[in-house]
């Protein structure tokens, strides 16, 4: 019957699209939806129970010994928003049954933090089943002893059983960038400690920053708090480092981590920004001296865009925009990191990252500007045409062949395809300014509202 109900809603929506009933944005709604649940069945057909699916091979992989089911994890708020109430159902369904954190493994805590227990958070708080809290907060005590090193600093890896850790030699983004995911479980479990550990040791990193430029580099040990690599960016290994500081503020009003993030703003633009022939950038450069050493620019750094929004610098974010789109156009598709200088391509891999839409999609949303709009459909389509396989969607190789990767990480699901939705979107299925996105596009509400409205 429910079957019947949903073929009659597919049919008519078709007959609607195909008689010009439906408005472009509506057609394009549908598109994206359409697009998620292919990859969605994908991972339902060949990999259910797996962390991700392989679709050409026709199967799954886990990142560890054993499952931690984060494609249906890091894909349920999406399909929140999406209004995808069988599919919910399923994930529900697989989560609750199957996730287990009590596992004798070692795991990253910054990807376990940023995609497991943000995506179970956000699941609580759109969803509402306190099952969700439940795991989460099982998830979050397993990983609390990260924390306890000489300078607050947490190790890279912990054992979900024994709570051993291990990972001495870490970057910012994996010290700092899970603030937002320990400060909602403290806000929601009302165990303060979660926030206060973790504060600590962003705290330690940022005290460590260089003196002149304000800035900090990219490897550090977290016994020692001795720096073992200089070079600052905001390319991977340090991005969300000084997202999760605006954020942090945005969220909790902390004013300290607004001073942070000012402070590591006015380096940023200070030693990083670079206007040159090919357009506007944000290069690398020596901590301590603020000299260039590398013109390079990635996928990974269009996280930027947004976060220049978040913080009203819509004049840095619309420079960048238009570099991000000529990186984006260059060949169909964005490889993951450029000379900017040059125009050359560095690593030539996409693997259908969501940081370029989502800066697109900010700047739409702060601006209403249609050019934005138009830019999101471009990416959309990108993605449509180059990363689409028989049985799913697949990475890139190689943006100069496209030829195909058969890997899809859950991020696809938790942020490539939210964001493109995001666009095109009725105005009652999600409201930016209600919330802070987690840097895997997991909503955080400041009232624990259980509605995206
Ligand atoms: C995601 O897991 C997160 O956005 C993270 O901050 C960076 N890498 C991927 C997406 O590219």
């Amino acid at each position: 019957m429910k079957y019947k109900f949903l073929a009659g809603f597919f049919f008519l929506y078709t007959m609607m699209a195909c008689t010009g009933a439906l408005s472009e944005k509506e057609q394009y709604a549908g598109r994206v939806k359409t697009a998620f649940l292919k990859g969605w069945n994908a991972y339902k057909t060949y990999a259910w129970g797996y962390d991700a699916v392989n679709p050409i091979a026709q199967t799954g992989h886990n990142w560890y010994s054993e499952s931690l089911l984060m494609t249906p994890v890091d894909a349920f708020s999406t399909l929140c928003i999406m209004g995808l109430e069988k599919e919910k159902e399923e994930a529900k369904d697989i989560i609750f049954n199957r996730l287990n954190f009590d596992k004798d493994m070692n795991v990253q805590q910054f990807e376990i933090a940023i995609r497991m227990l943000g995506g179970l958070l956000s699941a609580y708080q759109l969803d509402g089943d306190a099952r969700f809290l439940t795991l989460a907060e099982d998830l979050g005590a397993r990983m609390l002893p990260v924390f306890d090193s000489p300078t607050g600093m947490p190790y890279r890896f912990v054992n979900l059983h024994t709570g051993a850790v291990s990972g001495e030699t870490t970057c910012p983004c994996e010290i700092g960038s899970m603030l937002l995911e320990y400060g909602m479980l403290s806000r929601l479990t009302g165990n303060s400690e979660y926030y206060e550990k973790c504060k600590r040791g962003i705290v330690a990193l940022f005290n460590r920053r260089a003196e002149k430029t304000g800035l900090v580099g990219s490897t550090i040990h977290v016994e020692t708090g001795e720096w073992l690599d200089k070079e600052a960016h905001i390319s991977g290994r340090i991005d969300a480092y000084y997202e999760y500081l605006l954020k942090g503020w945005l969220l909790f009003d902390d004013l300290e981590l607004k001073h942070m993030w000012e402070v590591s703003k006015k380096g940023i633009d200070n030693y990083l920004a670079d206007e040159c022939a090919t357009g506007f950038w944000y290069g690398h450069a020596d901590m301590e001296t603020g000299q260039r050493t590398k013109t390079w620019f990635g996928a990974l750094d269009c996280f930027f865009g947004a976060t220049l929004c978040l913080d009203n610098d819509l004049e840095s974010a619309t420079k960048l925009q238009t570099s991000i789109f000529n990186m984006w156009n260059m060949y169909g598709l964005e490889p993951e990191m450029i000379d900017y200088t040059t125009m050359k391509i560095l690593s030539p891999q996409y693997i259908v990252r969501p940081e370029a839409i989502e800066a697109t999609y900010y700047l739409w949303h702060f601006t209403k500007d249609e050019r934005y709009y138009q830019m999101g459909k471009t990416m959309f389509e990108s993605i449509e045409k180059y990363c689409q396989a028989e049985n799913g969607y697949v990475q890139i190789k190689d943006v100069t062949t496209m030829e195909k990767w058969d890997a899809l990480e859950s991020f696809f699901f938790a942020e490539t395809m939210k964001y493109c939705y995001l666009f095109f979107a009725p105005d009652n299925a999600f409201n930016l300014d209600k919330c802070v996105l987690n840097t895997e596009a997991h909503p955080f509400f400041k009232q624990n509202t259980q509605t995206n409205q």
